[in-house]
């Protein structure tokens, strides 16, 4: 039988419904709170609404009541830059840029990239040399951004791309662009609005402070008061975690100035983190991601319900999965062979 007359019209109207809710985009959803106009151009990939994720064993590890994880991941490059780069890129397009700039690590190079190909704008990425996940400069290039690798650190490709931009001629799509701040101040609302109330804190990691800065402005505008920690890596300049390899963060006044307390993780615990995320909660995020969670099962974070964001997906930096991660065992295509490998393989079930 055919469907027809009222139930045809619902089918399309939840239909429409359900893809209303796939392509949400996070200028929409928080257009009072954002410098956007009626005649603002949406530039959107259905960014934000990311899931808030209870990691109860890892809360019980870390002896806390409650432990959130804001999985940034599920943005639609892989990380929590989206959320600013939406409305960097609608408000590049709006004042009639010809042209959009960044210096990266790889997480803005892929996003700028992406939004700008949705925008209909060239995207020019300055990566510093040999030091950026090849799966990023992959998803970059292929979005169709003029990727120019220069030689020297991500500190001296963002101050050559501040030159240039400041030309005039290239709009320039780093965090010191306030829209891209404007936007990243979202994944705080989403997790007051969802919690129902603030957290006891809020953890991330800190690379150039642009995030934390957001957070705080956030926060500022909110009216609350709850503590901001911010998770660096200790050797700033060497560590594994190439999204935050950035010597001297461009916005550590600023996250001076908003009060946020700057604590630092050694490559070993960022590396344990990230493995305990993956294997007891199931979240693979990129190394980075993980410096937040570090300090928190350190103890070093305080109170009993906590808010930690996992800014990217593991799969934009796999190389260290890749060297650490046990590899695959070679078997015949036999069950008792794959049975004898299988460390808890039980009959029955
Ligand atoms: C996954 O992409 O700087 O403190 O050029 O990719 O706001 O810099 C990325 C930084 C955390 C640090 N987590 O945030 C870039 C870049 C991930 C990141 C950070 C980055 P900020």
């Amino acid at each position: 039988m055919s469907v027809e007359g009222p139930a045809r019209q619902m089918c399309a109207e939840r239909s429409r419904g359900v893809l209303r809710a796939l392509t949400a985009a996070l200028i929409e959803r928080y257009r009072d709170r954002l410098p956007v106009t009626a005649t603002t151009p949406v530039v959107t990939l259905g960014e934000g609404s990311t899931p808030l994720l209870r990691a109860p064993r890892l809360a019980r590890a870390a002896g806390l009541r409650e432990l959130w994880l804001k999985w940034e991941a599920s943005n639609p490059t892989g990380s929590y830059k989206d959320r600013g780069m939406t409305l960097a890129v609608s408000k590049a397009l709006e004042e009639g840029a010809q042209a959009v700039l960044c210096a990266s690590t790889g997480n803005t190079a892929g996003s700028a990239a992406a939004y700008a190909a949705r925008a209909g704008l060239p995207a020019v990425v300055l990566t510093p040399q040999g030091a950026v996940s090849g799966a990023k400069l992959a998803q970059t290039r292929m979005l169709g951004a003029t990727v120019l690798e220069v030689r020297g650190d991500f500190d001296e490709a963002l101050a050559a791309a501040q030159e240039l931009a400041a030309r005039g001629t290239h709009v320039l799509v780093n965090s010191l662009n306030p829209y891209r701040r404007e936007g990243q101040k979202t994944a705080v609302l989403e997790i007051v609005e969802e919690l129902g109330a603030p957290p006891d804190a809020f953890v991330l990691p800190y690379g150039g402070g642009g995030n934390t800065s957001s957070y705080a402005q956030a926060l500022r505008e909110l009216g609350v008061d709850t503590p901001l920690v911010s998770v660096e890596a200790a050797r700033r300049r060497e560590t594994l975690a190439t999204a935050i390899r950035i010597g001297a963060p461009v916005h550590a006044a600023a996250v001076a100035a908003a009060g946020a307390r700057i604590v630092a993780a050694d490559d070993d615990e960022l590396v344990a983190a990230w493995r305990r995320l993956a294997v007891e909660e199931g979240l693979f995020c990129e190394p980075s991601s993980a410096a937040g969670l570090a300090a928190v099962l350190r103890g070093d974070v305080e109170g009993e319900r906590l808010a930690v964001t996992i800014t990217g997906h593991g799969l934009k930096d796999p190389a260290v999965a890749d060297r650490l991660a046990p590899p695959p065992a070679l078997v015949d295509p036999d069950p008792d062979a794959i049975a004898a490998a299988s460390p808890s393989a039980r009959s029955g079930g």
